[in-house]
C-alpha cells in the first residue's frame, strides 16, 4: 500500500460555487466527499457533479463543494473538475479529520477498493483498505450527522462478487439471481463488498444502539452490486470482470488478446454511463421509495464468445483466443450468469441504456475509434 500522502492540492473548479459564503474556522463548505476519485467510476462521477452544478448554477441555486481524494495525484480531467483533490489513503484518520476542519460533508461516494483479481494476492491488505476504509467513512458520516443534526447520504459501491455460486450446475440452474440469494462469496474482495454492505446497513439502522444519545439513521446508506462494467475511455485493472473491456480496447488497439476466461463464461455487464446514471438514480430517489438497502442493476450478460462476436462486428481482423487461467475462472464461474434488478426498476426507475449490441454501436465504439484513432 502506498505511504500515505496527505498533501492536497487544492483546485476550485472554474464554475465552483459551494454553499454558503464561508468564514475559514467559523463555518465549513458543505461539500460532497468522492474516494478513489481518480479511477474510471470517479471520472464519470465528477463529471455527473459538474452538470449538475451548472444546471444548480443556471437556476440561481448552489451546490456543495466536491472533494475528491485518491492514493494518486488525480489527472488534470479530473482535477478540474473538483474543488480540491487530496492526495491520500481512505484509511489515513488524520487526513479525513484535515478534510473535515474545511468540509462539512453531506454526502459520501467511497469509490476507493482493491478489486477482486488484486485483493487475492493481498487478501489481508485488501479487508484494511476495503473493509478499514469504509468503516473510517461510515464513521465519519456518522459523527458528521450528529454534528449537523441530519443524516450524511453514503453512496457504497458493491460488486456481484458479493455472491458466491458453489458450482456451476447451480449457476446454470439459478436463472437471474436476486438480491437475497447465494451471499457466500468465494474472494476477499466478495466478503469485504458484504461487509460493507451489512456495516452500512448497521450505521444506517442500528448504529450504537443501546447509546441513550443515539441518532436515528445517522446515515442514509444506499448501494449498488455492479456487474463488470466497460468504458470506452479507460480499461480497468486488477478486476476479474476485466476481460470483457481488455479484449475490446486491445481489438479497437489492432492488439492480440489471449482472454482468460472459456468462450462460454458468463456474468453481467453495463458500460460506465449506465453505472454512472444508475448512481445518480439511486442517490437521488426519495429515500421513502426504497425498500431496500442494496440492489442490483444489469444491462447484459453476454458469454465471453458472444461478447468477441460482438467485438469482431466492429474489428473482423481482431485477433483474440481464448486461454483460460483456472483460478480466475473459478472466480468468474462463482459470480452469476444474471442478476434480477427488479427492485431497483420498481423502487427508482433503474432502467439499462443499451442492450449489448447498441453498446457497441452507441457509445462503445464511436468512442473508442475517437481515442485511439484521433
Ligand atoms: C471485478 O472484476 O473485480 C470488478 C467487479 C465485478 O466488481 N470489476
Amino acid at each position: 500500500m502506498h505511504p500515505p500522502s496527505s498533501s492536497n492540492t487544492p483546485r476550485r473548479s472554474p464554475d465552483a460555487a459551494p454553499t454558503g459564503t464561508t468564514l475559514r474556522g467559523a463555518r465549513r463548505d458543505a461539500a460532497i466527499l468522492v474516494t478513489g476519485a481518480g479511477g474510471e467510476m470517479g471520472h464519470g462521477l465528477l463529471e455527473a457533479f459538474a452538470d449538475q452544478r451548472r444546471e444548480r448554477a443556471a437556476a440561481g441555486e448552489t451546490f456543495p463543494a466536491v472533494i475528491a481524494i485518491d492514493l494518486r495525484e488525480l489527472p488534470e480531467s479530473h482535477r478540474g473538475l473538483c474543488d480540491e483533490a487530496f492526495t491520500g489513503d481512505v484509511c489515513d484518520e488524520k487526513m479525513l479529520e484535515r478534510l473535515l476542519a474545511s468540509y462539512e460533508i453531506g454526502a459520501i461516494y467511497h469509490l476507493a477498493a482493491l478489486l477482486s483479481t488484486r485483493s487475492e494476492f493481498v487478501p489481508e491488505i485488501a479487508h484494511g483498505v476495503n473493509v478499514g476504509g469504509t468503516l473510517n467513512l461510515l464513521r465519519i458520516a456518522a459523527e458528521e450527522a450528529a454534528n449537523n443534526g441530519r443524516s450524511v447520504q453514503f453512496f457504497f459501491p458493491s460488486s456481484i462478487a458479493a455472491y458466491g455460486l458453489p458450482d456451476l450446475a447451480t449457476k446454470h440452474a439459478a436463472g437471474p439471481v436476486g438480491e437475497d440469494r447465494f451471499l457466500q462469496p468465494h474472494t476477499m474482495y466478495g466478503c469485504n463488498k458484504i461487509a460493507g454492505e451489512n456495516l452500512g446497513n448497521y450505521y444506517g439502522h442500528h448504529y450504537r444502539k443501546l447509546a441513550t444519545d443515539r441518532m436515528e439513521h445517522p446515515v442514509d446508506f444506499r448501494s449498488i452490486r455492479f456487474p463488470g462494467i466497460i468504458s470506452a475511455d479507460t480499461v480497468p485493472s486488477g478486476g476479474t470482470s476485466d476481460y470483457g473491456p481488455e479484449m475490446l480496447h486491445a481489438a479497437a488497439r489492432g492488439e492480440s488478446y489471449a482472454c482468460f476466461v472459456r468462450p462460454d463464461a458468463r456474468i453481467p455487464f453495463m458500460t460506465m454511463p449506465e453505472a454512472v446514471a444508475a448512481i445518480r438514480g439511486l442517490m437521488e430517489a426519495p429515500r421513502s421509495g426504497l425498500s431496500r438497502v442494496v440492489y442490483n442493476v444489469q444491462s447484459f450478460a453476454p458469454s465471453a464468445e458472444e461478447f468477441l462476436l460482438e467485438v469482431r462486428r466492429h474489428f473482423p481482423t481482431a485477433e483474440t483466443g481464448f486461454e483460460p487461467d483456472l483460478a480466475r475462472q473459478s472466480i468468474i464461474d462463482s459470480w452469476p450468469a444474471s442478476c434480477d434488478d427488479a427492485a431497483a426498476r420498481a423502487d427508482w426507475g433503474w432502467s439499462p441504456t443499451y442492450d449489448l449490441a447498441s453498446a457497441f454501436d452507441d457509445y462503445l465504439v464511436p468512442r473508442i475509434r475517437a481515442r485511439y484513432e484521433a
